[in-house]
C-alpha cells in the first residue's frame, strides 16, 4: 500500500477512534444530567464511530498495509448542558468532513483511486452525519429553556437510539 496513503488512514484511524470516545464522554455526561435518550443516542453513536474506525483498520490490512493504534486525546467530559453537547458534537462532525475531504486529496495526489473509492462510503457518512446533528441542534436550539421541550427532544433521541439498535447499529 501506498505509504503517504496508509500514514494518512492511520491519522484517521486515530481520529475515528476518538470520536468514539468522545461521544462515550458525552453520553456519561448525559446519564448522569437527567438525559437518558440523548445518553442511549450517544452510547450507539459512539459504537457507531468505533465501527467507522473499524472498517479503515480492515481495509488498510486488505491492501497489505499496516493500520497503527496511536495514542488519543483525552475528550471533554464536562459540558453547560444538551445544546453545548450537541453544538461541539457538529462542530467535530464538520472537523471530520475536513479530514475526511484532505484524506481523500492525498490518495487523489497518489493516483491510489482504489482507496478513493473506498472512501466515498465514509464522504456520503458526513453529510448524513452533519445533517442529523445539525436538525438536532436546531429543535434544541427552538425548545431553549423549556423543559417540557427539552423532555420531549431526549424522547425523540431515545427513539432514534432504539432505531439504531433495529438497523443493527
Ligand atoms: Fe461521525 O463520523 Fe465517523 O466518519
Amino acid at each position: 500500500m501506498n505509504k503517504n496513503v496508509e500514514f494518512a488512514i492511520n491519522q484517521q484511524i486515530n481520529k475515528e477512534e476518538f470520536s468514539s470516545r468522545l461521544y462515550l464522554a458525552m453520553a456519561i455526561w448525559c446519564e448522569s444530567n437527567g438525559y437518558p435518550g440523548a445518553a442511549n443516542f450517544l452510547y450507539k453513536h459512539a459504537e457507531e464511530e468505533r465501527i467507522h474506525m473499524l472498517k479503515l483498520v480492515h481495509y488498510v490490512a486488505d491492501r497489505g498495509g499496516q493500520a497503527e493504534l496511536l495514542p488519543i486525546d483525552q475528550p471533554e467530559q464536562k459540558y453547560e448542558s444538551l445544546l453545548d453537547v450537541f453544538d461541539k458534537i457538529l462542530n467535530h462532525e464538520i472537523f471530520i468532513t475536513e479530514s475526511i475531504n484532505s484524506l481523500y486529496e492525498v490518495t487523489m495526489n497518489e493516483r491510489e483511486y482504489t482507496t478513493a473509492n473506498f472512501l466515498q462510503w465514509y464522504i456520503t457518512e458526513q453529510v448524513e452525519e452533519e445533517s442529523l446533528f445539525s436538525t438536532i441542534l436546531d429543535k434544541i436550539k427552538l425548545v431553549g429553556a423549556d423543559k417540557a421541550g427539552m423532555f420531549h427532544i431526549d424522547k425523540e433521541l431515545e427513539g432514534m437510539a432504539a432505531a439504531m439498535v433495529v438497523a443493527g447499529i
